[in-house]
């Protein structure tokens, strides 16, 4: 037996427009994304899930405004407002979202020093989040990811499942970006060559 699952990644308020860090558009993807929950033998559902002193957030680092860059133990990072917090209404789910509909709901990004764009792997791209092995459980071989934002948490994610040995393909139509000095394109480009289907 293998299946396909639908990944979806981090469609909460904090991303949303009027959101502590707000992709443009993120909202627009909700209904898309509810219509073809449906067609997938498995569903997951990821949260960027921060303690309020995360050390990704600009806050954390006198001195320093969000949207800059610093250096972690694991390599560079971006400092953000402060998003998603444990808890809050930023960190829910958009309401709209069929959450009912999931299989799973995956939390990263909750231990203070390091951050966790991808679903699979925290920042150092070494400690697992525990979703490869719920996948491959569930013989699962195949995955189409959508949410936000594209040239973060689901290139990311993207990444390393090809990198895992899943059939990749990212629904750029129920994605959007951030677009942090040419990371959209970028973003694209480093999918598409790492054998990612963009569709
Ligand atoms: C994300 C920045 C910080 C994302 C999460 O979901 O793409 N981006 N935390
Ligand atoms: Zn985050």
């Amino acid at each position: 037996m293998t299946g396909k699952a639908l990944i979806v990644i981090d469609v909460q308020n904090d991303f949303c427009p009027g959101g502590a860090l707000a992709v443009a558009g993120g909202d627009a993807i909700v209904p898309g994304i509810n219509a073809i929950l449906g067609a997938y033998d498995a569903v997951v559902c990821t949260q960027d899930w921060h303690p309020a002193d995360h050390s990704s957030f600009a806050s954390q680092h006198p001195g320093r405004a969000p949207m800059e860059m610093t250096d972690m133990p694991y390599g560079p990072q971006v400092l953000w407002p402060d998003h998603c917090v444990q808890g809050s209404h930023g960190a829910a789910f958009h309401p709209d979202l069929a959450v009912d509909a999931a299989h799973l709901i995956i939390r990263k990004g909750f231990r203070r020093g390091i951050d966790s764009y991808s679903a699979f792997f925290e920042n150092d791209r070494a400690t697992p989040t525990g979703l490869e092995g719920y996948l491959r459980a569930r013989g699962i071989t195949a995955l189409d990811m959508a949410g936000l934002a594209t040239d973060f948490c689901v290139q990311y994610s993207a990444l390393d499942a090809a990198r895992l040995g899943f059939a990749v393909t990212v629904l750029t139509d129920l994605c959007r970006g951030i677009d942090l000095d040419g990371s959209f394109g970028a973003a694209l480009e480093a999918m598409r060559a790492a054998g990612v289907a963009l569709r």
